[in-house]
Order: C-alpha cells, then sequence, then structure tokens
C-alpha cells in the first residue's frame, strides 16, 4: 500500500508527498518532530505537521537566508542563527572565509541531535567538526538580550509563527535583535508566503520598519514551502546593496506626467 505525506496549506490546499518510511517520530517539549523518506525530495524535516526542509529543495532555502546578507556586508566576522537546529543555514555561513564565528541559538535540542543523526548533509558544520561554530540549546530571545552589539549579521531561520516561534515575529523582538547587531549589522529573517501570509507579512514588515531603517522583501522558489513562492526579510542599518538600482533614475525623456523631468 502507498504511504503519502500531507501538509495542508489552507482548509482546501496542501502538498502531499509519498514516502517510503518514517525515520523518527517523537516530541520534545516544546514541538513534534518527523523525519521522513520520501520518493521525490529525499528525507524531510517536519515540526509540528509543517514542511521545514527537504534534502532536495533545502538549498534554495539556506542560500537565500544566508549569502545575500553575507555578501552584502563587507566584513562579516560575527554571525548569529536563531532557529535554524538542522544546521543548513550554519553551512552555508561557513563557506564565507572572513567569519570568524558563527553561533546556532536554536531552543529545541532534539531537532539538533536528530538532525546530526539522520540529516547529515544539512548539519555536517554543527556536528562539532568546525571550530568556528558555537552551539547554544537556549530560547534566541534570551540570547540575544545578553549579547548587545556583537554581530554583524543575524538570521532568523524560525518555523512559522505559531508555537515557539511566535515570539520572533514581534516588533519587541526585533529591537533586541537590533541592539545585537553592531553598528552597521544587517539581519534577514524568512518572512513566509505572499500568496498564503499576507496577513502575517503586513504584520511583520510593519513591525521592522519601526526598527529598522533599510527593510526590503525578497523572494525565492521553494517547492516543497506553501505555494512554493517564499520569502525573506532583509533588514539593515545601513547597508542595501540593491537601492541604487531600485532608485535609478527613469530613462524615459517624455514624460506624460507634471513631474519634472529626470536627469
Ligand atoms: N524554516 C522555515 C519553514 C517554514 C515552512 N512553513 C511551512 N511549511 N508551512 C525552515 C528551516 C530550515 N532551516
Amino acid at each position: 500500500m502507498d504511504m503519502w505525506y500531507t501538509e495542508k496549506h489552507s482548509e482546501n490546499v496542501g502538498i502531499t508527498l509519498k514516502t517510503s518510511k518514517t525515520l523518527f517520530s517523537g516530541e520534545s517539549e516544546y514541538q513534534k518532530l518527523d523525519i521522513i523518506e520520501t520518493l521525490e525530495y529525499g528525507k524531510m524535516m517536519v515540526l509540528d505537521g509543517l514542511v521545514m526542509c527537504t534534502e532536495r529543495d533545502e538549498f534554495v532555502y539556506h542560500d537565500m537566508i544566508t549569502h545575500p546578507a553575507l555578501f552584502t556586508h563587507p566584513n562579516p566576522k560575527n554571525v548569529l542563527v536563531i532557529g535554524g537546529g538542522d544546521g543548513g543555514t550554519i553551512r552555508e555561513i561557513v563557506k564565507h572565509p572572513g567569519v570568524e564565528q558563527a553561533v546556532l541559538c536554536e531552543i529545541d535540542g532534539l531537532v539538533i541531535d536528530k538532525s546530526i543523526e539522520l540529516l547529515p548533509t544539512m548539519a555536517c558544520a554543527i556536528d562539532g567538526s568546525n571550530p568556528k561554530v558555537q552551539v547554544e540549546v537556549g530560547d534566541g530571545i534570551a540570547y540575544i538580550k545578553e549579547h548587545q552589539d556583537q554581530f554583524d549579521v543575524i538570521l532568523i531561520d524560525s518555523t512559522d509563527p505559531i508555537g515557539p516561534a511566535v515570539g520572533l515575529f514581534q516588533e519587541d523582538f526585533y529591537r533586541c535583535v537590533h541592539a545585537a547587531l553592531r553598528k552597521d549589522g544587517i539581519m534577514v529573517a524568512q518572512s513566509e508566503s505572499p500568496f498564503y501570509h499576507a496577513q502575517i507579512q503586513k504584520d511583520m514588515y510593519a513591525n521592522l520598519r519601526n526598527v529598522f531603517p533599510i527593510v526590503e522583501m525578497y523572494q525565492a522558489f521553494i517547492p516543497t514551502y506553501p505555494s512554493g513562492l517564499w520569502s525573506f526579510a532583509f533588514a539593515s542599518k545601513q547597508y542595501c546593496t540593491w537601492a541604487p538600482l531600485l532608485c535609478r533614475p527613469s530613462r524615459r525623456r517624455t514624460s506624460p506626467s507634471k513631474s519634472k523631468p529626470v536627469r
């Protein structure tokens, strides 16, 4: 008999993957964790019924949450990840040779342990083998409050804003992130699907704009997430590599509007 796993994305839509076996199923004090072998996407991690990552498409998410900020900052040395217990984001951070310290602060030790055991292609830098990596099992909000003015880049690799991740979408938390960043620091947070989570995004970006002078959204295609269209919030104190491109004056010579011609 065929086995299938479904995550519902709304009352009427979901994603369904054919599976061959469940490698782990258990509950921590925070959430339910399943690691399931799928036929199309390889091993898949599921938290409280929501697909977190699969071996086949995790590279898109982890590339996109990490590299825009790390290539925009001219000299990122100290980088913090909140959440991200599978290790995929840390794996990408340590590819940047200038990074001296990459800290992972994940609330759920079970996610870290099971990723090291069952998802080694993602957890390869959080298994104790990389001297630049420091793993903290604990509450990211508490950690960030104790580390003011210490990081060049902070990446928020959270689940959806339900359960343990709710606080990671609130203005108070973004104020703490702002304080934990150095004066030219950058934060990137996963920011859900524009197609299914518009209200969450409106609230989240309003919260960010109350705290950071530069806030932009960028998007990527991640097939196993709701709608496939996913987004990331880039919040920064100084740097924004694409601002000059966005602000480039129009080349139109004969403007039909009353506005002054642009030189
Ligand atoms: N974190 C974002 C997952 C959000 C997916 N939402 C969903 N399936 N409803 C992924 C963690 C990867 N390091």
